[in-house]
Order: structure tokens, then sequence, then C-alpha cells
């Protein structure tokens, strides 16, 4: 991005503490759930049939956002509200299913995660170009006003690239009849992400600063994730996957922990037997508000339900490829927050040993 005035930004020094930067901050989902299904039944549900031998998986999730316009941006300013945006979302996991007894598994899943598009009305760059009234390259006590409402101020990253953390999940089925299978849930997300990305460097300056925790593609934080899963039959034709998991979050980078948070899924997979497994889900996702030095962002929270269909390929036993696509019918976000257009996944899973690479069902 370029600046009018050469003279804005001489500095990123900032004076802490001056009543107009002390603001609300908007979020988006950066890091939403983390676990899911895929293989012959759900494909983000997570069941309850236990891997009968090693699956190695691959996927790929996208997700795509509404963006406020600059101008809007520029308004969010004058109104005292500090908003940051991107507009994509890539993750791309590896996920490796263990089996360790007839009714226990283990999942190890790491992500490569890419976040795009970026977009800062309340970063130091910005605020030195809003507030800085003297052009001095600093915003002090005094300068509390927006002097410069333009939309040249809004400050532009291109992306947020890095490996995120990573989940180790075990599952236990305690209840199995042949045709109705339940499993309690227990994980432990792991802070081996990156939370150290800066946004583009200032191009008069040429220094960056940190982006903030929720735009890193790593936590820094420790979640737990517990809950029940549910994998049968409602006839011989069609499967039902579904889950219920609850997200505590430990504090992250930067004195930032992300909102807990509690997801409920169900699928339903017609003739899962054949090659071509049509499959239909609703997937809701429910965020508490975020927390920064032990206050709530108000810009941040809300609930989320999708649709999902999609279609499971099993090519062999042992090879399933899949792919959704994820449409938000129920979006209800805290604050200013960017409304989520779409998302859609694609995966592969490879059973070693001419094992299953999908969940059993129950009647096989
Ligand atoms: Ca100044």
């Amino acid at each position: 991005m370029q600046f009018k005035k050469k003279t804005l930004v001489r500095s990123v020094i900032m004076a802490a503490g001056g009543a107009s930067l002390l603001l609300g901050q908007s979020a988006v989902f950066a890091h939403g759930e983390s676990i899911r299904g895929g293989g012959s039944g759900a494909i983000n549900a997570v069941g309850a049939g236990i891997v009968e031998d090693v699956v190695v998986s691959l996927r790929w999730d996208a997700r795509r956002y509404e963006l406020f316009s600059d101008q809007e941006m520029v308004n969010f300013r004058l109104q005292g509200e500090d908003v940051h945006q991107h507009s994509k979302e890539d993750a791309y996991f590896i996920q490796i299913g263990i089996p360790v007894t007839e009714d226990i598994d283990l999942a190890i899943m790491t992500q490569y995660n890419n976040f795009k598009g970026f977009k800062d009305n309340g970063d130091g760059q910005a605020t030195i170009c809003f507030f800085d009234a003297n052009n001095d390259g600093m915003v002090d006590q005094t300068e509390t006003v927006v002097v410069r409402p333009s939309t040249q101020c809004i400050s532009e990253t291109d992306e947020s690239p890095g490996w995120g953390d990573t989940l180790i999940m075990g599952r236990y089925r305690f209840y199995n009849d042949g045709r109705h299978q339940w499993a309690g849930v227990l994980g432990l997300l792991m802070p081996t992400g990156k939370f150290t990305n800066k946004t583009d460097p200032n191009p008069y300056t040429g220094e960056a600063e940190i982006l903030g925790t929720h735009n890193q593609p790593g936590s820094g934080a420790f979640t737990v994730q517990t809950g029940i899963a549910y994998s049968g039959h409602l006839t011989d034709k069609v499967a039902m996957d579904a889950d219920w998991i609850l997200r505590v979050s430990g504090p992250g980078a930067n004195n930032f922990r992300s909102g807990n948070s509690w997801q409920a899924d169900v699928a339903f997979s017609y003739n899962h037997h054949a090659m071509f497994t049509p499959v239909v889900e609703l997937n809701g996702i429910f965020f508490k508000k975020d927390n920064e030095d032990g206050e709530p962002k108000k810009n941040s929270g809300g609930d989320v339900v999708y649709l999902s269909p999609g279609i499971n390929v099993k090519f062999t036993d042992s090879i399933v490829a899949y792919g959704n696509f994820s449409y938000p019918v129920y979006q209800n976000l805290g604050g200013i927050s960017n409304d989520e257009k779409y998302r859609w996944s694609f995966g592969i899973s490879y059973a070693l040993g001419n094992g299953k690479a999908g969940p059993a069902h129950g009647h096989d």
C-alpha cells in the first residue's frame, strides 16, 4: 500500500495509554473447529467408528469471508472501533489414526495454516496515519482525534502462513451393539504452531508489527476438548454420525485467550458400501467471546450453523477420497465481525495393511 504523505510515518513508536487507542477489536474465527471426521460416513462429524488399521489422512479446508470496504473500515475507526479482517483461510491437515485396542484409537493431527488478505484500521501504521496531527511520526496522548479519515490509512498485509497447533485425540468406544456405537472423546491441542508472524513492512520505516494472536497460524495455547460421538444406522442404507464436543482454551500468546466453544455435528450418509456415498451434514459451532489481558473482546464470539452437502468416493476398501461444501445457514456473530461466505474441504484417507480407510458402522 502507499501513503500519499511520506512524513506521516517516520516511526512506529506510539504513546502507550492514549485513550483513543484502547479499543475493542473485531475477529474472525482463525482458530476454530479442528477435529474432523472424514471417511466412509461423515466428512465433518466425528463418529464413534474406531479405526482398525493405521490410517493416514490429508485434508484441505478453505474458508472465505465477507469483507468490509476500506471506507467502512475508516468509519469504524471514526466510531472508535479497531477492526481487522482477512479474506481467506486455508488449512492443510495431516492426520494419523492409530488403533490401540478394539475400542480405543488415537489420532495425531497437525496443520499448516495460511490466512490471507489482511486489512487493519488499528495497528501502529494505521493509527499513526489517522491520528498524527503534527506529523512527527508518533501519536501522543494529546492526539486523540482522527485528523485524516482516509482510506489510505488502512494497513494491508498479504498473508500469515505457518505451521499450526497439533492435536492428540483419543476415542474410547464404550457401547457397541452392532448397530449403534457410542464413544467418548478426549483431546489436547498443543501449541506447536507459529505465533510470531508480522504485518507487511511499513513502506516508509521498513518496520513490521507482530500480528494479533487471532491472525497467527498457531495459538500459543493448550486447549482441551472433550465430548461424545455416535455412529450407527437408521436403516440398512442410511448411516448417521454425530458428535457433541466442548473445547476449553488455555491462555495463549500475547495475553490472548480464545473463547471456549462447543461444536455439534450430525451427518447422514446413504449406502456407504457403494463407491459413491452422498453425505449431508449440519455442523454447528458456538463460541464464547475471546479474552485479551483478562477482558472479553466485544467483537468476538458467536454462533454459526452450516449445511454441508458432500460426497465420499471409495476407490478401494483402503483408499477413500471426499469433498464437501459448507454454507452458513445461520450466522450470528458478536459485535463487528466478518460473516463467513462459505467453506469447502477435500481430503483423502489411506489405510495401511489392507484395512478400511473409513470408520466401520457396526454391521460389517
Ligand atoms: Ca504526533
